[in-house]
């Protein structure tokens, strides 16, 4: 059975103390709500990855995640940081292909693909986002770009391998600009991509696959987009920033 998960993106917010005192606020708050096969994952800048991902580890069913790896091992590559150096903080998940990096650093489907494989090396799960852009959805198109995203970016893997991946459909257009997908939008992408898994890993693995939806979910909307049922949960930005609206959130699957 497929996990649901809500998942927090911190993007490049709060200092160390107050990432660290969010967090642990988010795990007295949700230690005794997480019910189930539900896991919650906060996704934290760097700095913050080593004190958090201590706190997560006692805790059942909450972890930790980067936003970003690079795909070499380790190396000259000044500013970056490596799947090896996440997953020894005590992450277990990595954000990989969301907008943002595809946008404003050039980030492309081959390169993601090299980035899913290192994390998957080193024992860490992407949290990978696909979704299309405004004009591609006005012209139609994005059927075939989210086709195009699981096919360079993940569909070079084997099924076993395919098993450590969660989903994160996020509409281009809903990121940062307070629109939200309808659920029936993000449900008739959901079940598209589902369909997509099916056809190359069969029925099994597509139904166990968790798909994430994103792009300004927040308290009031989660509840009707999860309650889809290809909508396994979320991946949370500005609202995951406060702690009271991120529980709210997670409460969705009580
Ligand atoms: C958003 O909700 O804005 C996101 O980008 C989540 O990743």
């Amino acid at each position: 059975m497929r996990k649901n998960i809500v998942a927090g993106n911190w993007k490049m917010n709060l200092d160390y103390e107050k990432g660290v005192s969010l967090f642990s606020e988010i795990v007295n708050m949700v230690k005794d709500e997480v019910v189930g096969n539900q896991e919650v994952i906060v996704c934290t800048p760097a700095i913050h990855l080593s004190s958090v991902g201590k706190l997560a580890g006692s805790v059942k069913n909450v972890a930790v995640g980067a936003q970003n790896i690079h795909q070499a091992e380790s190396g000259a590559y000044t500013g970056e940081i490596s799947a090896t150096q996440v997953k020894s903080t005590g992450a277990a998940y990595v954000i990989l292909g969301h907008s943002e990096r595809r946008a404003y650093f050039g980030e492309t489907d081959e390169l993601l693909a090299q980035k899913v494989e290192a994390a998957l090396k080193h024992g860490l799960s992407p949290i990978f986002c696909i979704g299309e852009t405004k004009e591609e959805r006005e012209s139609g198109r994005f059927f075939d770009v989210i086709k195009s995203q699981l096919e360079k970016g993940v569909f070079h893997l084997s099924g076993e391998d395919f098993t450590n991946i969660v989903l994160a459909y996020e509409p281009v257009w809903a990121i940062g600009t307070g629109l939200t997908a309808t659920p029936e939008q993000a449900q008739e992408v959901h079940a598209f991509i589902r369909d997509t898994i099916a056809g190359k890993y069969g029925e099994q693995i597509a139904a166990d696959t968790t798909i994430l939806y994103g792009g300004s979910a927040n308290p009031g909307n989660a509840k009707e987009l999860f309650s889809q049922p290809d909508i396994d949960g979320g991946l949370i930005g500005g609202a995951s920033l406060k702690s009271r609206d991120f529980v709210d959130i997670v409460k969705v699957f009580n």
